[in-house]
């Protein structure tokens, strides 16, 4: 039995959670096909998933046809909660990207089908909706081919567009203008399909451009088109055809050793976490112990591996499959599972650009809500949740006002904790604007300057925009103290969390991003010469306040996140629509007349792009439509905004030795 782990992603509303459920029909796990809009799918089971009709968690269901265990993620649409798809992109053999026939490409789905090209995950694409009135076919194929990728090959023709009888006929061996569409679109990759062609065009068989199709496909070069209906099931039998025979099987030694990565977390009624885990090499048992995280440990206690519709109960999860583990008390969204090392974290969308403060309205439920929330952030870990110390206020950080209301109402029906969130400010990012250096050196013994046994010196210098932050020693192998790290590799590590956790905070209160830090100087004093010697902790102690001296020389300058906005309103709407975008401080950079109605492009800030929504219905009728993206941060003007600090303040050096000092005494006083 192989096994095919498959994503099906879209824009909001396209149909994936329909699909979804046609594809359980046509499967034969579910004997009815659930509705979206009756609350009644298998993947939309959270109550506000239900009330609402939108997907907010991934969530995985399978099925199997002929030879192949289908794992299907069904994932949600809304940009809000693309962090969501984010983490199920590392762990897909193949997707399905849909599209609405009607709806047509949009830049969610542009989106989503960069990084499916970027991470070479193969993709299928099934234009959903041919039964809606305005289904399109030829114009959407030209839009597909323009806007996200031009190897595409329609599978079949689609009749009865745009009513309930629509249907889909795939194209036949015999079909010449289907051939001859292959070998164009393949014989681009593949020179010896083209010179064979160009010999004897005979030569060529209908099986060895399937075979060839299945082949390119596998490696994202290719993308087959299909179209049909979620609702009425039209092409859905093609489309299952297409899955089994175009998208590649999950490879991997269940010999091997064991690793996979944990994609969603969630909470078992009686508060217990279950990771779910793709596996890639290996077996995990129960009562194994593995590695996870950060050199972290856990005894896996029970896992189940999906079968047919659900999870069922088993004694283990091998290689290609998904599992879902009991037992690994401490395990997050992201980590690795198994002796394969931590690998890096990727993030291939952009960060929260919002974030608000929580209030309780019951004053009483302060706890509870800090409880409650590190317990949403641990399943969704871009919902940062920071704790102001000095005004001891929460901060959550969100992605659009959808979320955001999500969060206040999963508080009050799964915590009963009623909410209030105040004023949505922007995150921005601090950058350095020069370079900028700074050392501590070992303290004397007579007359020490700082209580870290330690020499440090780091430099900190702007990089490329986007870049994040790279980290890398420019010190001699002999001052690294390897009485306390083993290897050059542990000591690197252990500088480089030190050095993004102290960068979390700039001089503006906000993250230091698009920078590389090195170290310049080390030294340490190692027993018998000095006892104890020097300590990790040492290091990890005296780094945020050189790194900050750093910083201070080189400067920050702070930028704000900006979205890129596509509007469509009716053109007599136009002057009004303009100068309320100019008081959102948007700036305007396309315009495009097309009859009555009017497209504009351009930036806004990403704080005011609920304000444009909000507004766009007075402004235009209700006739105009707006879409918002992510697209750069930009460097503010005029008054510079700033966070409030969560911790102490490492660029205040009285302050902060101060708080170093009473830190270590309370400890002693509890230890
Ligand atoms: N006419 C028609 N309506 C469809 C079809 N597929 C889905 N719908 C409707 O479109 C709406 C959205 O469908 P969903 O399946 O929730 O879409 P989704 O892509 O899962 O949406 P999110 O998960 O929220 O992004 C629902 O009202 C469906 O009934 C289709 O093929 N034809
Ligand atoms: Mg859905």
């Amino acid at each position: 039995m192989r096994t095919l782990n498959l994503g099906i992603l879209a824009h909001v509303d396209a149909g994936k959670t329909t699909l979804t459920e046609r594809l359980l029909y046509a499967a034969g796990v579910i004997d009815e096909v659930g509705r979206v809009d009756d609350g009644s799918t298998q993947t939309d089971t959270l109550t506000l998933e239900r009330q609402r009709g939108i997907t907010i968690k991934s969530a995985v269901v399978s099925f199997e046809i002929d030879d192949v265990t289908v794992n299907l993620i069904d994932t949600p649409g809304h940009p809000d909660f693309i962090a969501e798809v984010e983490r199920v992109l590392g762990v897909l053999d193949g997707a399905v990207l849909v599209i609405s026939a009607v709806e047509g490409v949009q830049p969610q789905t542009r989106l989503l089908m960069r990084t499916l090209q970027r991470l070479r995950v193969a993709t299928l694409i099934f234009v959903n909706k041919i039964d809606r009135s305005g289904a399109q076919r030829e114009r959407l194929l030209r839009s597909i081919a323009e806007r996200l990728t031009p190897a595409i090959i329609p599978m079949g023709s689609a009749s009865g567009l745009g009513t309930r009888s629509a249907s889909f006929t795939p194209y036949a061996a015999a079909d010449p203008d289907f051939t001859t569409a292959l070998i164009d679109l393949l014989a681009d990759h593949d020179d010896a399909l083209l010179g064979a062609y160009v010999d004897d065009e005979a030569t060529v068989s209908y099986h060895r451009l399937r075979s060839e199709l299945a082949a390119q496909t596998g490696k994202a070069l290719v993308h087959p088109v299909f179209f049909g209906s979620a609702i009425t099931g039209a092409g859905v039998e093609e489309l299952i055809s297409g899955i089994t025979e175009l998208l590649p099987a999950a490879e991997g030694d269940v010999d091997g050793p064991v690793s996979g990565t944990v994609f969603k977390i969630e909470r078992a009624s009686a508060g217990e976490r279950i990771a779910y885990v793709r596996m890639f090499s290996g077996t995990l048992r129960v009562r194994d112990r593995p590695r996870f995280g950060r050199d972290e440990e856990g005894k896996v206690t029970g896992v189940s591996v999906f079968e047919r519709g659900s999870a069922v109960q088993r004694m283990s999860v091998a290689a290609g499959q998904i599992g879902k583990l009991r037992g690994l008390g401490d395990i997050r969204i992201g980590d690795a599972i198994g002796d394969s090392g931590t690998t890096p974290e990727r993030h291939y969308f952009a960060p929260p650009t919002l974030e608000t403060v929580v209030v309780p309205r019951r004053p009483a439920d302060k706890g509870a809500l800090h409880v409650a929330l590190t317990q949403l952030a641990e399943q969704d870990p871009l919902i940062d949740v920071r704790q102001d110390d000095s005004r001891q206020e929460t901060f959550v950080s969100f992605y659009g006002e959808v979320q955001k209301e999500v969060i206040g109402a999963t508080l009050k029906y799964d915590y009963d904790i009623d909410v209030e969130f105040r004023e949505t400010t922007m995150i921005c990012v601090e950058r350095p604007t020069g370079v900028g250096e700074a050392v501590e050196l070992l303290p004397e013994a007579r007359s020490p300057t700082t209580p870290f046994l330690a020499t440090i010196g780091l430099r900190i210098a702007p990089a490329a925009p986007g870049s994040g932050v790279h980290f890398g020693l420019d010190v001699k192998v002999g001052s690294i103290p390897t009485h306390v790290y083993k290897t050059v590799e542990a000591f690197h590590d252990a500088m480089e969390r030190t050095v993004l956790e102290t960068l979390r905070q700039g001089i503006y209160g906000w993250e230091v991003t698009d920078c590389t830090v090195t170290m310049t100087n080390c030294d340490y004093q190692a027993p018998p010469r000095r006892w104890p010697g020097t300590a990790a902790s040492d290091y990890r102690l005296l780094t945020p306040l050189v790194l900050m001296d750093a910083l201070r020389q080189a400067g920050t300058t702070v930028c704000e996140p900006l979205h890129r906005f596509h509007l469509e309103i009716p053109s007599d709407t136009f002057a009004a629509t303009v100068s309320a975008m100019a008081r959102l401080r948007a700036t305007l950079q396309t315009q495009e007349m097309r009859g009555s109605s009017c497209a504009l492009g351009g930036e806004i800030p990403a704080a005011r792009v609920h304000e444009l929504q909000q507004q766009l219905p007075a402004l235009t009728r209700g006739e105009g439509l707006v879409q918002c993206e992510f697209d750069s941060y930009r460097e503010v003007h005029g008054k510079i905004p700033t966070r409030p600090r969560t911790d102490c303040n490492p660029l205040d050096r009285n302050e902060y030795l101060l708080h170093i000092v009473r830190r270590v005494q309370r400890k002693r006083r509890f230890a």
